[in-house]
């Protein structure tokens, strides 16, 4: 089996869009089909702070829970949407007012649809996805090697916000520890939620989230050619959200 992991796409519809026909995936309908029978998987973060959030859920679950033709796993940010379709009490900033907003001004019918679809996605989702056929974990955050086939509460903090030490640097952004460098594995590890500039590979591990909601690229990784793909972003470039690794 052929997969597409894509990494964080934030609401970036369009960009998805022009990645998807790169890939030489073709629009049927409303969804996105390889002629190959390819994969795609959403690693997580589908959502916040771009443009059309919304879209962005009616398509992911299109594609995975009603046809079936694609593969989803939760990021921190689906993980902060959840909780607050549940109607818990979360702050609506650091990109969700976007998706709040967006939701907000849907007619009432269409909230209810929209509120469902998303729920209905994010409740059937695994913390994160073995690709036994390709030699690879897919996980949001990344995944250090002991911690697959685990699911407690402390590999579920991992998989979601990564190696946080509980520090914040002087921009107030979370201190992390790089558990790439640490890992020994054979398998593939794909994952995102920390922008950087290119598609960063230490050891067998890959992240590709090339900050498309930060102006920069979103991409995928195709396995198991092992091979990156991007395409530019339309939205304006922030480079103080990208993280310089030595
Ligand atoms: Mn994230």
């Amino acid at each position: 089996m052929g997969y597409d992991v894509i990494g964080d796409v934030h609401g970036c519809f369009d960009e998805l869009h022009t990645l998807f026909l790169a890939l030489e995936y073709r629009r049927r309908q409303r969804i996105y089909v390889h002629p190959d029978g390819r994969v795609p998987v959403f690693l997580g973060d589908i959502t916040d702070r771009g443009p059309y959030s919304v879209a962005m859920i009616q398509l992911v679950y299109e594609m995975v829970v009603k046809h079936q033709k694609a593969l989803y796993i939760p990021g921190n940010h689906c993980n902060k949407l959840y909780r607050y379709f549940l109607g818990n009490n979360v702050q609506v900033r650091h990109g969700l007012e976007t998706t709040v907003d967006e939701y907000r001004n849907l007619p009432r019918f269409e909230q209810q649809s929209v509120r469902k679809q998303f729920m209905e996605l994010y409740e059937q989702a695994p913390l994160y996805l073995d690709l036994h056929d390709a030699n690879a974990i897919v996980a949001h955050a990344g995944i250090k090697e002991h911690y697959i086939g685990r699911h407690d509460k402390k590999v579920r903090s991992f998989v979601l916000y990564g190696d946080v030490t509980g520090k914040y640097d002087a921009d107030g952004r979370p201190i992390r520890r790089d558990w790439a460098q640490h890992y020994k594995g054979d398998r593939w590890i794909v994952y995102g939620h920390t922008p950087v500039m290119e598609p960063r590979i230490v050891h067998k591990t890959i992240n590709i989230d090339t900050g498309c909601v930060f102006g920069n690229a979103l991409t995928a990784y195709r396995l198991p050619e092992e091979k990156t793909v991007s395409v530019s972003s339309e939205q304006p470039f922030a480079a103080e959200k990208f993280q310089c690794f030595d």
